[in-house]
């Protein structure tokens, strides 16, 4: 593999787990609010699978897709001016962190509805199957999403008309707080792809050459005319489903009233919501950067003072995205009101 990609892959999963950190501390200081999804421990599939699909071809991501409009090429300063909510963010500040979209990347959303994505790419991939052209729609969801009818419906149209789509499932094993063995029926989501006539794998999703080679392959399937493929990455969060919610809408009294009256619940509820110690993350495995820059050392791609000055550059890169994000004007209620009329021309918006 050239060196460039490479290269390049360290440097996206290193951005997109800086950046991740950072949008942590941000929310906690209160300058990023409503949910917020992290990445953190995923990243090898964003690098993988975005670093192999071409310039022309889509990405649909659902809600946890910071990392894929970093990959993508959306500047940091974009994503996390839309995280803030400002008028320079990459979706004009109007969706904040669940709805980021970048047009000229064809990058589709951001979606929080679990299933969305996958009806969309169809829409998407059957506008591209009518004008014949060779280009692909990478579809991600997460686990959870293989048991909404929105993932069946469309696997069955996909896989009868035969679409262009790449689905991607990161399965990090959990549906907020259900792991998968307690959600469905059979939890190895590839095989409940062959029910469509997809063809589905399961790749370790923790090693982003794996998931950039696996992805290159199923791209040319599916620009010979292969129909859509569909790729089961397993993964895993490191934190918890999104940063906890303030819950500014009850009164303290209340909250405080009912902790006192049941204080085991509150106690469950705070071992819920704590973040793992670095023991019980040393047991979930390597870490997938980790394990990719020590790769990259020992092959002599890289010598460690150049990942150190990756790792200085994306966080230079990240302080600038704040710095950019703080200064940016909120959007005014003239633009929410004309982006609601956004497409009054009525342009073909893919
Ligand atoms: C249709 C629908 N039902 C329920 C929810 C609430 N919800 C948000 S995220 C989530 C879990 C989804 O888990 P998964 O698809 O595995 O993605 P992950 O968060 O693990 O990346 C649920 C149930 C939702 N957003 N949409
Ligand atoms: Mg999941």
């Amino acid at each position: 593999m050239e060196r460039e990609v490479l290269h390049r892959m360290l440097r996206d999963m290193l951005l997109s787990r800086t950046f991740e950190e950072r949008a942590a501390e941000e929310y906690s200081k209160g300058n990023i609010v409503g949910f917020l999804h992290l990445y953190p421990g995923e990243e090898a599939v964003a690098a993988g699978v975005i670093n192999a699909v071409g310039p022309s071809d889509y990405i649909v991501s659902n809600y946890r897709e910071h990392a894929h409009a970093l990959v993508r090429g959306t500047p940091a300063r974009d994503v996390m001016a839309e995280l803030f909510g400002r008028s320079t963010g990459m979706s004009k500040g109007m969706g904040g962190s669940m709805h980021m979209f970048d047009r000229d990347r064809r990058f589709m959303g951001g979606y929080a509805i679990v299933g969305q994505t996958c009806p969309i790419a169809i829409g998407v991939a059957y506008g591209v199957a009518m004008r014949g052209l060779p280009e692909v729609v990478v579809c991600f969801m997460g686990d959870g999403a293989v048991n909404q009818g929105t993932f069946h419906e469309s696997l069955n149209m996909a896989g009868l008309w035969r679409l262009p789509i790449l689905f991607v499932c990161e399965n990090n094993h959990y549906a907020i707080g259900t792991e998968i063995h307690r959600h469905s029926a059979v939890p190895e989501v590839f095989k409940r792809v062959a029910a469509y006539n997809i063809p589905a794998e399961k790749i370790d999703g923790m090693d982003v050459l794996k998931v950039y080679e696996v992805t290159r392959r199923a791209l040319e399937r599916i620009r010979r005319g292969g129909g859509p493929q569909f790729i089961e990455c397993e993964t895993y969060r490191y934190r918890g489903h999104s940063m906890a919610d303030p819950a500014t809408y009850r009164p303290a009294v209340e909250l405080k009233a009912f902790q006192e009256a049941d204080p085991l619940m509150a106690a469950t509820r705070e071992l819920e919501f704590r973040y793992p110690t670095p023991s019980e993350l040393a047991e979930v495995g390597p870490d997938n950067i980790k394990t990719f820059a020590d790769h990259l050392i020992n092959n002599e791609h890289l010598a460690e003072a150049e990942i150190e000055e990756l790792k200085q550059d994306v966080q230079r890169t990240v302080d600038d995205a704040v710095v950019f994000a703080t200064q940016s004007a909120q959007p005014t209620m003239d633009a929410a009101w004309s982006y609601l009329n956004g497409n009054s021309r009525h342009e073909t918006l893919i």
